[in-house]
Parts: structure tokens; sequence; C-alpha cells
């Protein structure tokens, strides 16, 4: 092999191991999604038709930065709804959109995540935040 085509080699070889490595942190980080999120961690929520993605949480009480974004082709809401049924967050946004927002989970119980958008939530685009102590 000339030097040229041994620098061509080892940089292919390089770049193969960054994508193995990229992929098993892309593995990872979605096994932890039914982790608790602390507080001051995001919660990630995506949006698609017609489901939540993850579909189920689970949170500690107090302030969370919630970052919901639609990756679905039309409007999809995040309503974040308290166990007695106030609705404390809510998000509507077009295909392709972020929004990043506070809530405030007040105590324990099981939050209820609708989209609210005409149909959707009886579509069976719902899901559950647990929060816990
Ligand atoms: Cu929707």
């Amino acid at each position: 092999m000339s030097d040229q085509t041994e620098e061509v080699a080892t940089m292919m070889v390089r770049t193969l191991v960054t994508f193995a490595v990229v992929a098993v942190l892309g593995l990872s980080a979605c096994g932890q999604e039914s982790r608790p999120a602390a507080l001051g961690q995001e919660i990630r929520i995506v949006g698609t038709e017609m489901a939540f993605s993850p579909e189920a949480l689970i949170a500690t009480p107090g302030r969370h930065r919630v970052v919901f974004t639609n990756k679905g082709a039309v409007y999809h809401e995040l309503a974040i709804v308290a166990p007695a049924g106030a609705v404390l967050a809510a998000r509507s946004l077009p295909a392709g959109a972020t929004v990043a927002f506070d809530v405030e989970l007040d105590g324990p119980g099981t939050y209820r995540l609708l989209c609210r958008e005409p149909g959707h939530t009886e579509a069976g685009m719902v899901g559950k935040l647990t929060v816990t102590d």
C-alpha cells in the first residue's frame, strides 16, 4: 500500500469507529427514557400520528423543563393534566416544530398527557406521567 492509500484506510476505520460509538450512545439514550427525570432534568416528549413517545414517563415532584417535538405530519398538542383534572400546560405545534416550557408538578400522582387536536385523544394520542418522590 502507498502511504496515501494507508492514510485513506486509516481514516475510513476511524470513521467507522465513530459511527459505532454514536450508535451505542444512541441506543443507551433510548434505554434511559423510562428512568425518573430528576429535578432540573428535561422531560423530552415526541408526538406523532397518533402517539406520544415515550407514552409513559416518571418524574419527581417540582418544576421541570419539558421539551415537546412534533415529528408528525399534522398539528399535535401536548397538554399536561394534573391528577385532579387541571390543565397545567398545553402547547400545540405544527409538524416539525419543537417547544420548551416549564411545568410545576405539585405532588405525587398520575398526570395525563393529551393531544386535544380534534379526534387525537380518541385515536389514542395519550400518555401517562407518574410523579413519585
Ligand atoms: Cu395529536
